[in-house]
Order: C-alpha cells, then sequence, then structure tokens
C-alpha cells in the first residue's frame, strides 16, 4: 500500500516535468504527448510494483553445516571440526524455510543421532526430526531437514542427551512481517527510470514531427 503512494508521487512529478519539457518543445502535441505516456505507465507500472515490492518471501536456499558429535565426559559436546568441539556447541543459523544440509561425523568413535527439538521438550518425541545413527569419525552421514519454525531452538543427541551434547539453531523469520525499506528504494528508482525513459521517448517523437 505504502508502495503505491510512492509510485504515484513519482509518476505525478514525472508526468509535470514532461508536461512542461513537451508545453515548450511543441505545445500542440502536450495532449496527445500525455496521453501516450499515461498509456506506457500504465503497462508498466504494475510489472515494477511486481518486481519491487509486495510481500515477497525471500527465495529459500540451503544451509550447509558439518558437525562432529561427541559423547564422552570431558570432551562432550558438537564441533564444526574435530577439534573444536565445545559444550553447548555452534550456533546453526538458518532463515525460515531454508534447507539445513548436514554432515554429521562422530568424533569419539561412538554412536549418535542428531535431532531437532522443535518443541523445546529435551526428548526426541513428536515433530522433531532426527539423523539416522552415525558413529563414523571419517565418512559423513547426510541429514536435511526443513528450518519450518522461526525462533531460537536447540538440537541435540538423543542417545547422549542433551545434557551432553546440545547446541543453538536459529531461525530467522521471513515474509509476512513486512518488506524491508530497500524495496522502497527500488521502487522509487524504477519509476524514476520509467518515467525518464518515456520522457525521452516522447521528447524525440516530438522533435522529429517538428522537422520539415
Ligand atoms: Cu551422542
Amino acid at each position: 500500500m505504502f508502495n503505491f503512494l510512492i509510485s504515484a508521487k513519482v509518476y505525478q512529478a514525472g508526468f509535470a516535468a514532461a508536461r512542461g519539457l513537451l508545453s515548450i518543445m511543441h505545445p500542440m502535441r502536450i495532449e496527445i504527448g500525455f496521453l501516450t505516456m499515461v498509456l506506457a505507465v500504465a503497462t508498466l507500472a504494475p510489472a515494477v510494483v511486481l518486481a519491487a515490492g509486495g510481500p515477497v518471501a525471500q527465495p529459500s536456499a540451503t544451509k550447509t553445516y558439518t558437525l562432529y558429535g561427541d559423547g564422552t565426559a570431558g570432551q562432550n559436546g558438537w564441533g564444526f571440526t574435530a577439534n573444536t568441539v565445545t559444550y553447548p556447541g555452534p550456533t546453526l543459523y538458518a532463515n525460515q524455510g531454508d534447507t539445513v544440509s548436514l554432515s554429521l561425523f562422530s568424533k569419539d568413535g561412538m554412536g549418535h543421532i542428531f535431532v531437532v527439538d522443535w518443541n523445546s521438550d529435551g526428548i526426541k518425541n513428536g515433530a522433531d526430526v532426527n539423523s539416522t545413527q552415525f558413529s563414523s569419525t571419517t565418512t559423513a552421514t547426510a541429514f536435511s531437514f526443513t528450518a519450518d519454525q522461526a525462533g531460537t531452538h536447540q538440537y541435540f543427541c538423543s542417545l547422549h542427551t542433551a545434557a551432553v551434547q546440545k547446541g543453538p539453531l536459529i531461525v530467522n523469520a521471513t515474509g509476512g512481517g513486512g518488506t524491508p525499506s530497500s524495496d522502497n528504494t527500488t521502487l522509487i528508482i524504477g519509476g524514476v527510470v520509467i518515467v525518464v525513459a518515456i520522457v525521452a521517448v516522447v521528447a524525440a517523437v516530438a522533435m522529429r514531427r517538428k522537422k520539415p
């Protein structure tokens, strides 16, 4: 709605400038030139609005992480590498709707199961998603899930429990919350470009007709 108000302002300013230019160049053709511009802008404006504005969520992407799990007391937790295992483990980030693609390894050679604790109760149940059990220190076990719930969540190992292996998963909300301010900037630039282009075309046509 705000976008439409801005675009209307831009086009009004464009029309005023174009009218002034045309009245200097060829008074007799003001109305024809103006009508041409109105038709052209009416055709192009919806495309600009669609391209620049609207509550369109950013396209989903794939976030890729490598995680090493360790359930051995004194060195337990998760790490992006075998040598950086901590408790709690490193934060995994995603935008809502992203696919999180994990390559899972075992640091200590024991079996682990990676769980996303969507319902935040510390155990694997309900809508929680989990990998298969993995224990290889050298061969990755792949596990992907959709980050469909915005907010700060935790992941953990269901075999060693969250008390031994857990870490944060932050899912940023996208879409439905209005459009970033940069969208308005894009819209204004798009509107100005179109108006200037139309003025140039109409001016060129008017000048050409003026010649004998
Ligand atoms: Cu484990």
